[in-house]
C-alpha cells in the first residue's frame, strides 16, 4: 500500500509572512533591481516571450537616489510630475482627513491608498481620457486625475442627499460616469473580467477605447482573475491588467497567493506580455502603462502588469495591523514612500523646493476642510438628511418587476 502523505508524514511548506507581530521587519535595505537592468522593447513587436526578464525582474526608473535613468525613463515635463505630484498629495491629505472624520463617527467606514498614492495616478495620467477604468477600492485616486470634484466625492461617503449612489454602496465604493470610472464592487476581482469584456466590446466597434483594471495580490486567487486573463489572452482585447501586490491582503500574506513565483509571470502562461514594475516609482508606472497603452491602442492585446508595492495603512477603518504584522514594517520597505521619491527626484532636478511643497500641502488641506463642510451641507452621517427611501427602488430595472412593485407599496414610497 502507498502510503498517504499528509501534513505530518510530510510537511509541506505554504508561503507564510516574513515577519511577525514584536520581530524586527528587514526587506535587505535596497532593492537589488537598479533602472537600467531592463530593455523596453518595441511594444507593437513585443509577444509574451520577450518579457520573461520583465516578469521576473522589477522596471524601475528613480534610483535610490532619486535619479531618473534607463530606457524606461519617460522623459516627462516638469508641469507633468508636479500635476502628479500635487494628485498625489492630494489623496493622501484627503485620506487622512477621511479617516479622521470616520475616527469621530462622521464617516462609517474608510479606505485609504497610503502607500500607494503612485498607482492609479500615474497610471490613470498614462491613459487617454477616453479610456475606461475599472478600478478596486484602492484606486480612488484615478478620479482626481479625471477632475472629480472632492465636494461630490464625500458626498457619496457620508450618503447623503447628494450621494450619486444614493446611500446605496459602501462608502469608498464610488462610481463617476463623466469619468469613465466604473461602479467599485466590495465582491473582490469582479472589475478584472467586466475590463476584458469592454475592451472586447471596444475592439469590436472599433473604437479606440483601452480598459484598465487592477485587483490586490490575495484578489489574484479568485476566479475572476484567471476568467480574464484566458479571455484577454485568446480575444487579445485592448485592456491594461494589474495585480497590485501590497504585500497583504488584509491579515494574509501575499506569500500565500503566490506558491513562489512573482504575479506577473502567471501572465506568461496566458501567453499574455507581462510586466513586473516598481509601485511606488511614479515614473515607471507612467512609462509601462504608456507602453502598454501603446500596444492596446494598435491593436495588440493586453498587458499584464505586477505593481509591486507596499500596503503601508491599516485593509480598512475596521482593521488593525498590529495584530498580524510589525508597526514599522513599512519604514523598512525597500520602494520608500511615492511621494518622498518623486518629490526628492523633482528637488534634485531643481524643478521644486521644501517651500513650494509645504505651501501646496497647505493648500490641499484647507481645500480638502472645504470640501467636507460643503459636502455636511447637504446631510451628516448623525442627523442626515439622507437619500429618500424610495431610491432603494429606483434606477436597477428599466421596468420595475412585479415583486419590487410589490415591496415598494408595502413600504408606501
Ligand atoms: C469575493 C470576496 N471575498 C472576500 C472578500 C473580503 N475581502 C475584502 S478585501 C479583501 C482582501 C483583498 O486583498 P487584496 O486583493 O490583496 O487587495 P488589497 O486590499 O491589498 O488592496 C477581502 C478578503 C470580498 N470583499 N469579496
Ligand atoms: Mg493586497
Amino acid at each position: 500500500m502507498t502510503e498517504r502523505v499528509t501534513a505530518t508524514t510530510k510537511p509541506y511548506t505554504i508561503g507564510r509572512p516574513p515577519f511577525r507581530p514584536g520581530d524586527d521587519a528587514d526587506f535587505g535595505g535596497k532593492f537589488t533591481e537598479q533602472p537600467g537592468d531592463l530593455s523596453r522593447p518595441n511594444p507593437i513587436k513585443c509577444g509574451a516571450q520577450d518579457t520573461v526578464l520583465h516578469a521576473t525582474g522589477l522596471i524601475r526608473v528613480l534610483d535610490d537616489e532619486g535619479n531618473a535613468s534607463g530606457e524606461w525613463d519617460p522623459k516627462l515635463d516638469s508641469e507633468t510630475m508636479i500635476q502628479g505630484l500635487e494628485y498625489m498629495m492630494r489623496l493622501r491629505i484627503f485620506d487622512d482627513r477621511m479617516i479622521k472624520m470616520q475616527r469621530t463617527g462622521k464617516l462609517s467606514f474608510y479606505m485609504r491608498s497610503f502607500g500607494e498614492e503612485a498607482i492609479a495616478i500615474a497610471q490613470t495620467m498614462a491613459l487617454e481620457t477616453q479610456d475606461w477604468i475599472f478600478p478596486s477600492y484602492r484606486q480612488p485616486g484615478a478620479q482626481f486625475v479625471r477632475g472629480r470634484d472632492m465636494v461630490s466625492m464625500i458626498c457619496h461617503c457620508i450618503g447623503n442627499t447628494e450621494d450619486n449612489v444614493k446611500g446605496r454602496q459602501m462608502p469608498v465604493h464610488y462610481t463617476w460616469k463623466p469619468g469613465r470610472f466604473i461602479s467599485i464592487s466590495s465582491p473582490v476581482g469582479t472589475q478584472f473580467s467586466q475590463a476584458v469584456g469592454v475592451a472586447m466590446a471596444s475592439a469590436y466597434k472599433g473604437d479606440d477605447e483601452v480598459c484598465i483594471s487592477w485587483l490586490g495580490d490575495g484578489t489574484s486567487a479568485q476566479g475572476d482573475y484567471h476568467y480574464a486573463l484566458n479571455f484577454a489572452s485568446t480575444f487579445k482585447p485592448p485592456v491594461i491588467l494589474n495585480v497590485v501586490n501590497n504585500q497583504w491582503a488584509i491579515s494574509t500574506h501575499a506569500n500565500l497567493a503566490t506558491g513562489g513565483r512573482t504575479f506577473a509571470e502567471r501572465g506568461l502562461a496566458y501567453d499574455i506580455p507581462s510586466l513586473r514594475v516598481d509601485g511606488n516609482d511614479f515614473l515607471a508606472l507612467y512609462s509601462v502603462t504608456k507602453w502598454a497603452r501603446e500596444r492596446a491602442g494598435a491593436g495588440l492585446g493586453a498587458t499584464h502588469i505586477e505593481v509591486f508595492t507596499y500596503r503601508a495603512g491599516a485593509h480598512s477603518s475596521s482593521d488593525d495591523p498590529s495584530a498580524y504584522r510589525p508597526n514599522d514594517e513599512f519604514k523598512c520597505w525597500p520602494g520608500g514612500d511615492p511621494i518622498l521619491r518623486l518629490k526628492d527626484h523633482l528637488i534634485g532636478a531643481k524643478l521644486w523646493d521644501e517651500e513650494r511643497h509645504i505651501a501646496l500641502a497647505k493648500k490641499i488641506d484647507d481645500e480638502v476642510m472645504t470640501a467636507y463642510k460643503e459636502a455636511c451641507e447637504f446631510g451628516d452621517l448623525a442627523s442626515g438628511p439622507y437619500p429618500p427611501a424610495s431610491t432603494i427602488f429606483t434606477e436597477v430595472y428599466e421596468t420595475v418587476p412585479w415583486h419590487v412593485q410589490e415591496q415598494r407599496e408595502e413600504l408606501g414610497k
